[in-house]
Parts: structure tokens; C-alpha cells; sequence
């Protein structure tokens, strides 16, 4: 079956909406097979975060992840990949329409609450990254 990692970043858990984004996922009918919270390393992020390297927003994104708490979900269900990143709504503030996690929680390209697998190939990269006895 299908898996997908979901991370809760450090703006969303400072802002108390660990809650309400496991509500949507759990609402949903998908799967939580696996959850911690933890400060990210930054081995561990620049890892997570290689495909980004060199770009201009690369030092900024892993100063965020490593700022503070984040809480790591493993997701399992029939197509969740893309399920949770329509939930996640879109990269661009003005694009995340309302009714998503970023559409009602964010306006800031970094500070954008939740990070979702983007492609089958990457979901196992990184649930491997964080989740050792997974993969
Ligand atoms: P997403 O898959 O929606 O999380 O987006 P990307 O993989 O394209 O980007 C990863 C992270 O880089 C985003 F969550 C935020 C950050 N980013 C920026 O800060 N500026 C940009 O222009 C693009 C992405």
C-alpha cells in the first residue's frame, strides 16, 4: 500500500495546530502508521532537502526545519501521496486556495506548515531518512 510522509513544521507546532492537521488526516480514512516529534538534525534536513541545494531559498528552508520541534508522519492509503498533498494545497500562498492546510493556515512561501511527499520515488527516500525499522 501507499505511504507518505507528512511533517507538521516548527511554525505549525509553535502555533498549536498539531491537532487540527491530524484531524484532517484521520478524517480523511488515511492510515497513520507511524508519528514522532523531534528536533530535525541538520544532517537529517540537508538529506531531506538535498533536491533544493544551491537554490535561493535553500539556507533559509533548513534554518526553518531545524528551528524547532516538528512532528513526522508516516501515512498509508490508496493514493495518498497525492491525497495529502491536495490536502496540503499549494506551494504558493496565492495559489492555496481556502479549505486546504497552507490555504487556511499560511500566507508565507517558507512558513508554510506542512511538508508532503511529492512522488513515490521520494515518499521512500524520505520515510527512510526518518523512519529506520520502515523501510
Ligand atoms: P512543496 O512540495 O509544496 O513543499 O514545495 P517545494 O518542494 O517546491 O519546496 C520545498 C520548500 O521550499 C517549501 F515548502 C518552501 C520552500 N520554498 C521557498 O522558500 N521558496 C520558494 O520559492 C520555493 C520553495
Amino acid at each position: 500500500m501507499e505511504k507518505t510522509l507528512l511533517i507538521i513544521k516548527p511554525d505549525a507546532v509553535e502555533r498549536k495546530l498539531i491537532g487540527d492537521i491530524i484531524q484532517r488526516v484521520e478524517r480523511k480514512g488515511l492510515e497513520i502508521k507511524a508519528l514522532r516529534m523531534e528536533k530535525v538534525s541538520l544532517e537529517k534536513a540537508e538529506k531531506h532537502y538535498e533536491i533544493h541545494k544551491g537554490k535561493d531559498f535553500y539556507n533559509n528552508l533548513i534554518q526553518f526545519i531545524i528551528s524547532g520541534p516538528v512532528v513526522l508522519i508516516v501515512i498509508e492509503g490508496k493514493d495518498c501521496i497525492k491525497v495529502i498533498r491536495a490536502m496540503a494545497g499549494s506551494t504558493s500562498p496565492l495559489e492555496a486556495v481556502a479549505g486546504t492546510i497552507r490555504g487556511d493556515f499560511s500566507t508565507d512561501i517558507l512558513e508554510n506548515i506542512v511538508h508532503t511527499s511529492d512522488s513515490i520515488e521520494t515518499s521512500e527516500k524520505e520515510i527512510k531518512n526518518f523512519f529506520k525499522s520502515l523501510s
